[in-house]
């Protein structure tokens, strides 16, 4: 039998995972893996966190804090919230553990060695101010693609993948500075047009390993591969195997360049080079590293599942599987992904459910409203498997209301309290009739169906299936009535306690934890470590006449969303407020208002009523353009205490940056005041 090894992209932990990062990776895993479970597969579920990078280095600095300590308290801290979302990793570790370096390391050595690894010049943005290069977050600017805000590797908006040089208008994220330029040093580079060939191979292969949908857009994505760095001059990071290159070079008589520790001891690898080893490196870790990790990475018998987020693709399409090819040896090759769960956005609003820009749910926010069940329901429902799906709280509310609570629920309660009111919560026996019979048949038509969704990959439609089985049996009840019928009162809750086990087991993978409690309802084992199939005979598992029922428990209780919707901070102004005009107090929060001092005011190039003007609002400078020239010498100027929104949204006027507002009234006559202090505060003060 086949082993399978499941992974979900490794969550940031700068922050702790929203909705997005759930329904986007996370959930469809957890799903994927249970049901695997259910089939009595063996498999294994990875997971741990991305805590290398830039974000990371940058949060430690400015909370003036060492970045291990920060890694470890923020590691933890998503750790616990996973684990209450019912997350059932074989293991969550973390891409900086000693495991990780290994197989890091270990690839490296290889990759390299094996000439899938060159160095190359590179001019790179260096700030005099910061007397540092500018990698990645350190620097930010416009994105040539679609005009966000885009930092030095990614546009966070549009997912594109950015070099430096393209940002327009960049600064630097330490000091904001603009004063940058562009100095040569030199880096390593993956040398991904090698693979393309092999690449492509593994993606037309008859069985896709992605789905169909995103086939076109990675085979382009293969098609123009270009060179990738993955070195980084920061601190927070592994280092470059410097030695272990050197020592296999010379030991072996390889023909290639030795590595300069001089040059390379000074950086670390990027952040996206030992993230998905993190997969591997976990493994090894799980199974303390003895050899049982290569059973399943490196063997015939063993399928490699990822799920990911669209904004992950071309890491996990391209750049991931060429570290395999380019690691692999002539003994010892690592399988290629089997199949990539890949997720659209799920949106709110219109954008994209995450926190990337303040918006979304967090995590830890959602389970403080409702059980992880609600949300893994919904989610799972709305998995945006082929097209970005949307939350809506109505429809989140209807949901639980009318399919969790109405539906399921109802369908276990009812049968449960008959079962205890005649039969004292015992089997019944019974003899079956036909339509009995054909209520059974048309259950397990439904878990052919559920079974064949899971071997579609198609993990929406899972979950549709599971709750068809309440309806199945609730309109049975409804039908035959057996409240009614003294005859039928065994057959009916004898049919009726086996589509509950049916059910229960079904549901394992969405809502573990009313599986549980169908489970402890009717003291049976819904999922066993023994390894059996529940699924074999999924009406039955030991359900027999005469077997004693548990007590009944409430599975699931009605929800009202007003409250949520109203005091929702995450989703901005919620229809009601707009229509009335209000602004919640989260919203009014969201605005960074604070004391400010004009440092130097111009006059603004192209436009005649217009200053430009430099602000200093406590940690950093910033720029408006402001309508001021009628009513305000600049010497008036100079020096003043004003009050400036810090987090506005930058934009230009007549081609100068404006990047914050002074606040001023107006009246009526275009009398113009600015807004200030009776007394001077320190600067950057904010305004509540
Ligand atoms: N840490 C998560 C993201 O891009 C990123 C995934 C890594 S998977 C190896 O949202
Ligand atoms: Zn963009």
């Amino acid at each position: 039998m086949t082993r399978k090894t499941i992974t979900s992209a490794l969550p940031y932990i700068h922050g702790v995972p929203h909705l997005g990062n759930i329904v986007g990776s996370l959930l469809p895993a957890d799903i994927f893996h249970r049901y695997q479970d259910l089939r009595g597969n063996d498999n294994i579920f990875i997971c741990g966190s991305d805590v290398h990078g830039t974000p990371l280095e940058l949060e430690a600095l400015e909370q003036n804090v060492p970045v291990e300590e920060l890694k470890q308290k923020n590691h933890e801290k998503v750790k616990s919230v996973l684990n209450d979302f019912d997350m059932d990793f074989s293991i969550y570790s973390n891409t900086h553990s000693d495991f990780n370096r290994r197989q890091t390391h270990d690839m490296f050595v290889e990759l390299y060695t094996n000439g899938y690894i060159k160095e190359k010049k590179q001019t790179l943005p260096y700030s005099d101010e910061d007397e540092r290069f500018l990698p990645d977050r350190y620097i930010e600017g416009e994105c040539p693609e679609c005009g966000g805000l885009a930092r030095g590797d990614q546009c966070d908006e549009c997912g594109t993948l950015l070099e430096p040089e393209e940002l327009i208008e960049p600064y630097s994220t330490i000091s904001g500075s603009e004063d940058i330029e562009f100095r040569e040093t030199e880096h390593l580079f993956l040398d991904l047009p090698q693979f393309q060939e092999e690449l492509l191979e593994w993606l037309e292969n008859n069985d896709s390993p992605i789905p169909d949908n995103k086939l076109e857009e990675v085979k382009n994505s293969i098609e123009d591969t270009e060179m990738r760095c993955i070195t980084r001059d920061i601190n927070w990071g592994f280092e470059i195997p410097v030695e272990r290159v050197n020592e296999k070079i010379a030991d072996e008589c390889l023909d290639a360049e030795k590595l300069d520790g001089e040059v390379y001891d000074e950086k670390v690898l990027y952040v996206w080079f030992d993230a998905p080893i993190g997969y591997i490196g976990f493994t090894r870790e799980l199974f303390e590293d003895d050899s049982r990790w290569k059973d399943y990475w490196m063997n015939d018998e063993s399928e490699v599942y990822h799920s990911i987020g669209k904004d992950n693709t071309i890491f996990h399409t391209v750049i991931w599987p060429s570290l395999l090819l380019g690691s692999s040896t002539e003994d010892e090759k690592y399988n290629l992904p089997h199949y990539e769960f890949i997720q659209q956005f799920l949106m709110a609003e219109d954008t994209k459910f995450s926190k990337s820009r303040g918006k979304g749910l967090s995590t830890e926010d959602a389970l403080e409203m409702y059980p992880s069940d609600y949300w893994r329901f919904y989610l799972a429902k709305n998995l945006p498997q082929q097209h970005d799906s949307t939350f809506s709280w109505d429809d989140f509310e209807s949901e639980i209301n009318n399919v969790l609570n109405d539906t399921v629920g109802n369908f276990v309660n009812r049968t449960l309290s008959l079962a205890e009111q005649w039969f004292d919560s015992e089997v019944p026996t019974a003899e079956l009739r036909p339509e009995d019979r054909e209520v059974e048949e048309e259950a397990l038509k439904v878990v052919d169906e559920y079974i064949e969704a899971f071997e579609n990959h198609d993990l929406r439609t899972g979950v549709e299936k599971a709750t068809e089985i309440a309806r199945i049996g609730d309109q049975y009840l409804s039908e035959e009535e057996p409240w009614n019928n003294e005859d039928r009162k065994e057959e009916t809750i004898y049919v009726s306690l086996h589509l509950i086990r049916a059910l229960g087991v079904m549901l394992y993978p969405y809502t573990p934890e009313a599986s549980q409690k169908i489970s402890e309802m009717l003291k049976v084992e819904i999922h066993t470590e023994e390894g059996d199939d529940e699924l074999v005979e999924p009406l039955l598992g030991n359900l027999n006449s005469g077997h004693e029922l548990g007590e009944k428990e409430i599975l699931f209780e009605k929800i009202d969303v007003s409250d949520q919707k109203d005091g929702n901070k995450n989703e901005g102004a919620s229809d009601e407020n707009m229509e009335k005009g209000l602004v919640s107090f989260d919203e009014f929060q969201d605005m960074d208002l604070r004391v400010g001092e004009v440092l130097e005011v111009e006059d603004h190039p192209n436009a005649d009523k217009l200053y430009k003007v430099q602000l200093d609002v406590g940690d950093r400078q910033l720029q408006t353009c402001a309508g001021l020239v009628n009513h305000y010498s600049k010497e008036e100027l100079e020096g003043r205490q004003v009050i400036v929104l810090a987090n506005l949204e930058p934009t230009e006027l007549r081609g100068e940056k404006s990047e914050c507002m002074m606040l001023a009234a107006e009246d009526e006559k275009e009398n113009v005041e600015l807004l200030g202090l009776e007394n001077e505060l320190e600067i950057g003060s904010k305004v509540r």
